[in-house]
């Protein structure tokens, strides 16, 4: 028998919905280099942010059903997201205002920016005051309901895994039924959140995923400042983990928290990973070096790092202390035995250039 042409036996297999190993070369020899960055080093400026959303306050005079929430589109990817799997934004709620309450299989955190002792967001029943720089978590399939009944703005920053949630192709969502709002758990003791630290009431079963959560920036900064007298990570200076403080696992399942300050004049070791980053800076200036791109960042910028792409923290102040607020999707790919780091002092010649870090327990 005459040996198939291997083109019209791939037309052929194409007919029956079919493709060869072969056809894969591509996709396993681009691999040899590890993944390419998906999107872009992108930084989004206060300066251009912040009269948007006092714009968006006349664009959408009610925010009872959709959030008036800013969302930042990398300029790399094809689809909505900040980064491949994930998505920030900034949120503003008028005096008087009410967002109402839904929920969805889309996890998301408020990290305040402007905000005052009573505003707060309903999560699962639960009260969250939103203080200045408070951090709440309205996790995947939690009620959440936003209120504004002081007289000023309130302004937070969001942040979601929308990107990898419909990627997964599992987004769900509900309007609350009836009332633009929840009712409210009326004792403190009722709460989750008083679960969740040192001491929990021997009767019940702790609910250990999904948990309303409120980290108090009080809390929060005494312990950074704690902390930051340690040498740190070589790669991000004094950074800390808001962890899932029942699990011991991360913020959440989908995406985690991070807080990190780099003392005056520190400047970090280059290194990339296959996780991706979202930041907002919560004080100081300084300068991240991402692949080609220096991002020059102030007071409540955005910027994003991409995955796998080499990057360095730079705070440009020799007297102030730069604070930065980030979320990843290192869960994720710590999950799946995905997450690996390379440092740029393992690029010499013979050395194995990327080293696997197991999941934590
Ligand atoms: C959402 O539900 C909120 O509840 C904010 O405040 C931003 C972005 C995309 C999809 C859902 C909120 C969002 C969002």
């Amino acid at each position: 028998m005459a040996p198939k042409d291997i083109n019209a036996f791939n037309d052929e297999l194409r007919e029956l919905h079919i493709s060869g190993q072969w056809q894969y070369e591509d996709l396993l020899e681009k691999a040899i280099h590890g993944p390419r960055p998906k999107g872009e080093p992108y930084i989004w400026k206060w300066n251009n942010v912040y009269p948007k959303l006092v714009q968006a306050c006349d664009a959408l005079p009610e925010s009872y059903t959709a959030r008036r929430s800013l969302l930042f589109d990398n300029p790399g990817l094809q689809a909505h997201g900040t980064t491949h799997t994930l998505l920030m934004g900034i949120q503003i709620i008028k005096p008087g205002e009410i967002a109402w309450a839904h929920r969805h299989t889309m996890a998301a955190i408020r990290f305040v920016i402007q905000g005052n002792r009573n505003a707060y967001t309903v999560v699962d029943g639960e009260v969250c005051p939103m203080e200045d720089y408070d951090l709440i978590l309205t996790p995947q399939w939690t009620w959440h309901d936003h209120h504004n009944p002081t007289d000023r703005t309130t302004i937070w920053l969001d942040a979601l895994d929308v990107p990898l949630i419909r990627s997964l192709n599992a987004p769900f969502y509900e309007p609350y039924a009836g009332n633009r709002v929840q009712p409210v758990r009326l004792h403190e003791s009722e709460y989750l959140q008083l679960r969740a630290g040192p001491v929990r009431p021997t009767w019940e079963k702790p609910k250990k995923e999904n948990f309303p959560m409120r980290y108090r920036w009080k809390e929060i900064e005494s312990k950074l400042k704690a902390l930051a007298k340690e040498p740190g990570s070589p790669y991000d200076g004094a950074s800390i983990e808001y962890v899932n403080p029942i699990a011991g696992r991360s913020t959440l399942s989908t995406l985690s928290c991070w807080i990190q300050m780099l003392r005056p004049g520190e400047r970090t070791q280059r290194h990339r990973h296959t996780s991706s980053a979202a930041y907002f800076v919560v004080q100081g200036e300084g300068t991240t070096l991402v692949g080609e791109k220096a991002l020059q960042w102030e007071r409540h910028d955005c910027f994003v790092i991409p995955n796998w792409l080499w990057h360095e923290h730079a705070n440009a102040s020799k007297t102030e202390e730069a604070i930065l607020f980030s979320v990843n999707d290192i869960p994720v790919l710590s999950a799946f035995g995905l997450y690996r780091e390379q440092p740029e002092n393992s690029l010499r010649a013979f050395e194995a250039p990327v080293v696997p870090v197991p999941a934590p327990k």
